[in-house]
């Protein structure tokens, strides 16, 4: 790997306490990633991404601001980037899915905030994450109440525009957030001295909506039985997709997809036909936060679905793009966006049926509830997951964890009994 101290340097990242956190990405992704059995060729041009995590997509960042394009990190999938990108901005995604930054994030935050929340404000504090360090802005949302407080922190240290998403989906509400896009495009516009156009906005949805499609395609292909991917490398995969570069990605993930349609035409799978099959629903996960899926894929079963942030939320539905003028692009944007059913929202009812469908379409067998310590939205929307799917007749257990590994053995036993169980019905010998 290319030495990218020098540009480290210049971004101002920690070097010392960075080498740390780079000292033991690598052993931990091997043993999670690299010692799977079976996985699609077309899986190294992920490996690769994640062995230049830190270096030549920061390194393309770096180009594109030479370029005269300003980097914008974000933390949810409500930030519209179509209209970061049609503003000659690069949207990132920001790492917030490691136990290494959670201690520094305690030094500001209360230990029980939720780990997402303590990781971001940790990885801008501790300077270890050239993510943050690459971006002229960051935009926040107002989505709960930890990361309502957790901007205000962070804006001490740099550039930070909140966006105050809506928590209820009336007319009025979808008002608000198209309210809220235009003042997002005017900081953007002032930020950038562009100016958002018909045209550039138009290509922008076409691009995004490209990328949700690919996504989508990979999703499809997990309901195949048996399936042609493991939960882990899709995941991995719509990880990626935060941050990388957008064209290249669809080219990418497009190639996956068709080594995976021949082996579905093979009747070829990573798992048994007939491994018990598990959707993951709950709080988001992102970049190196693989523990569940982990769990899940060691104890004789596949992750085939996440009704996740870092799953179905982030590319179901597109962007129509039938407009003629970029008032409708925008009432658009909002009909997309507030089609997202996050806990964040009062009613969620849409969830439950999003959960519903899933576990049809993706011939789930079992559901882990995945929660994030202290998010309490998600904690609460359990009661209503769960009666749903004890009436459907399919097991679920609650998991509330964090980054840490202390648990792990735990959840492991649970998560076995939820096989075993699915395994007797199924009448499947392990
Ligand atoms: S649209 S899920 S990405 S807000 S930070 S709410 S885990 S306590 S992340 Fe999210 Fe947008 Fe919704 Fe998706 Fe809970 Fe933690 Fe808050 Fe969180």
């Amino acid at each position: 790997m290319a030495d990218y101290t020098k540009m480290w340097q210049e971004l101002d990242v920690d070097i010392e306490k960075h080498d740390g956190l780079c000292e033991v990405l690598p052993m931990f992704y091997e043993n999670i990633y690299l010692s799977q059995e079976n996985r699609p060729e077309n899986m190294n041009y992920y490996n690769f991404v994640i062995s230049e995590v830190h270096g030549l997509r920061i390194k393309e960042l770096q180009d594109s601001k030479k370029e005269d394009k300003k980097v914008v990190g974000s933390f949810c999938v409500f930030v519209p980037d179509e209209i970061t990108l049609a503003l000659n901005c690069v949207p990132v995604g920001i790492c917030s899915g490691s136990q290494f930054w959670v201690p520094d994030g305690e030094k500001v935050m209360p230990r029980n905030t939720c780990p997402l929340i303590k990781a971001s404000i940790g990885a801008k504090l501790s300077r270890t994450c050239p993510y943050f360090q690459s971006c002229d802005m960051v935009v926040g949302e107002t989505t709960c109440d930890g990361k309502k407080k957790a901007w205000e922190i962070l804006g001490e240290h740099m550039d930070v525009h909140v966006m105050d998403l809506p928590q209820m989906k009336r007319e009025k509400d979808k008002l608000h957030w198209i309210d809220e896009m235009n003042t997002y495009k005017d900081v953007l516009e002032e930020k950038t001295g562009n100016k958002l156009s018909f045209e550039n906005l138009k290509e922008k949805t076409e691009l995004v909506n490209k990328k949700r499609k690919v996504l989508k395609r990979l999703y499809d292909l997990r309901k195949c039985d048996p399936v042609p991917i493991s939960g882990k490398d899709a995941l991995l995969v719509s990880q990626i997709a935060f941050y990388d570069d957008i064209d290249r990605f669809i080219e990418q993930t497009n190639n996956l997809c068709d080594e995976l349609e021949e082996r579905v035409k093979k009747d070829e799978g990573v798992f048994d036909k007939d491994t018990p099959r598990i959707m993951i629903t709950g709080t988001p996960m992102s970049i190196p936060n693989w523990k569940i899926h982990h769990i899940v894929e060691t104890s004789d079963a596949v992750v085939v679905c996440e009704e996740t942030c870092t799953g179905t939320r982030y590319f179901e539905n597109q962007v129509s793009e039938d407009a003629e003028n970029m008032d409708e692009q925008f009432e658009n944007l909002a009909n997309r966006y507030l089609g997202i059913n996050c806990a964040c929202f009062t009613p969620n009812e849409g969830r439950v049926e999003d959960v519903l469908r899933y576990v049809d379409e993706y011939k789930v067998d079992a559901v882990v509830y995945n929660s994030l310590q202290f998010c309490s939205t998600y904690a609460i929307e359990y009661k209503n997951i769960e009666k749903a799917l004890k009436e459907k007749g399919i097991p679920v257990i609650m998991i509330e964890t964090d980054y840490s590994e202390e648990d792990t053995g735990q959840i492991k036993t649970r998560v076995e009994a939820l096989v075993e169980m699915v395994r007797e019905k199924k009448g499947v010998m392990a």
